[in-house]
């Protein structure tokens, strides 16, 4: 009996992986390598579907004699391991980004003289137009809230961008571009403190109180299904930050990170130029403990950030303090600094890789921007927080479109320089017409 070999992600069956499946048991045994979440993470999109659902719904496929793991989007691991007399595949891969890795599976092939069996693509089914009637169908609370547990354990570095209100939620959830044969899209949204407040038109200093907060994060929940980071500021008082874990966890926020100040709160980017207190490690160790005692479910996460490096404290105060904070209970820790050079996060990352209990690393590199996802994954982070970026970017160009305005004294400047044509807005968001 000859071995044939296929790879699917099997996150979406349809008609077309039937007849692959079929053409394949044709030529003899089927294996079917189902892409892990980790791959299927990296290179188009969170699986709807767990890797061993997927292992399941493949196995009871007539035709498939067995179900392993591909590990990586290349098929050399599994090729080598098996030696198959065939691999099969649908013919559209020819062109297009999958171009290489056939190229390198007929090369593969051809050391024990297998070959490549090219299926006809099965027209009229598009994965793309499945996912985005699945993502209008939208999502739960408990689903979106357990989402970022689950990114983490699939990716080696989580990525998150900012919104402030449900257009930039969207902006977040749907935004791709394709690079490398992937797509490369944002995993999830940070609420942040300064951009929820400037959109207001108020200073970043908890003025915004969380009634208001919990309004943004409505309007976000309500038009996306990515997570949701929310910057709790300091938290406020424990007894507060009780009721604020409750209502977080009940409408499917996945995370909140709260800072270790006390007082008055100023953003943490003025550093020593305003007047900002540290808290002490035993209040702010005691507000973790008291908000991890009070979640009804173990997917909710409480993220501690330390001000040491912030504030001067220096880098032995930064390190003491994550300890405390992960015996006391956070889920993550998130490290900030405000310096131009990434080299003091660095040298947090070295000395907090050596803790014996270790638990996921934030950066926020607003100062530091240089820096690359690839060197932040180097260093052992697992999550990047582009803080402010929609909100800075989107600013100065309404400006512009204002000055405009008052110096023509008219807006066909503005309108032809500046803006998106009206029929383009009519549309962005559809079901208005
Ligand atoms: C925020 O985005 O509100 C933050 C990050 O807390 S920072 O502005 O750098 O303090
Ligand atoms: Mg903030």
């Amino acid at each position: 009996m000859k071995t044939v070999y296929l790879a699917m992600s099997a996150d979406i069956i349809h008609n077309g992986h039937i007849n692959v499946i079929q053409e394949a048991s044709k030529l003899g045994e089927v294996i079917v390598g189902v892409l892990t979440d980790e791959v299927i993470a990296s290179y188009k999109r969170f699986p709807l579907l767990p890797y061993e659902q997927r292992k399941i719904i493949i196995e009871n496929i007539k035709g498939v004699k067995k179900v392993i793991p591909q590990k990586t989007l290349d098929y050399e691991e599994n090729l080598v391991a098996l030696k198959p007399d065939y691999v099969v595949h649908g013919d559209d891969w020819k062109a297009g980004p999958q171009k290489q890795i056939r190229q390198k599976v007929i090369e593969i092939l051809k050391k024990w003289g297998g070959e490549l069996i090219e299926v006809k693509y099965t027209e009229g089914v598009s994965i793309s137009k499945l996912d985005a009637a699945l993502q209008q169908i939208g999502t739960t609370p408990q689903i979106r809230m357990g989402r970022l547990r689950r990114l983490l354990d699939m990716k080696p570095l989580v990525r998150i961008l900012e919104a402030h209100n449900g257009l930039t939620g969207l902006i977040v959830e749907k935004t791709k571009v394709e690079k490398d044969g992937q797509i490369r899209e944002f995993d999830g949204m940070w609420v942040s403190s300064l951009c929820d407040s400037t959109a207001k038109g108020k200073p970043d200093i908890e003025l915004v109180d969380f009634t208001s907060r919990l309004n943004t994060v409505n309007d976000i929940l309500e038009v996306t299904t990515k997570p949701i980071i929310l910057d709790g500021d300091t938290g406020g008082q424990v007894e507060h930050f009780v009721y604020t874990v409750r209502s977080l966890e009940r409408l499917g926020v996945s995370a909140i990170i709260i800072e270790d100040k006390v007082g008055l709160k100023k953003n943490s980017l003025f550093g020593n130029e305003v007047e900002q207190t540290q808290d002490s490690v035993e209040n702010f160790c005691r507000k973790i403990s008291e908000g991890k005692k009070v979640q009804v479910t173990d997917d909710f996460m409480i993220i501690a950030r330390i001000e040491s490096l912030i504030l001067k404290a220096g880098m032995d105060d930064a390190i003491k303090r994550a300890k405390a904070y992960i015996e006391a209970g956070a889920d993550a820790i998130m490290i900030h600094s405000k310096e131009k050079s990434p080299q003091e996060i660095f040298e947090f990352c070295s000395k907090y890789n050596e803790f014996e209990k270790r638990v996921p690393l934030v950066v926020v590199p607003s100062s530091y921007c240089q820096v690359t996802e690839t060197e932040l994954m180097e260093k052992g982070v697992n999550i990047v927080i582009y803080a402010n970026h929609l909100i800075r970017s989107a600013y100065p160009a309404m400006v512009n479109t204002a000055k405009s305005i008052l110096e023509n004294e008219r807006a066909l400047e503005a309108s032809e320089k500046y803006c998106m044509p009206i029929k383009e807005i009519l549309t962005l968001i559809p079901g208005g017409k």
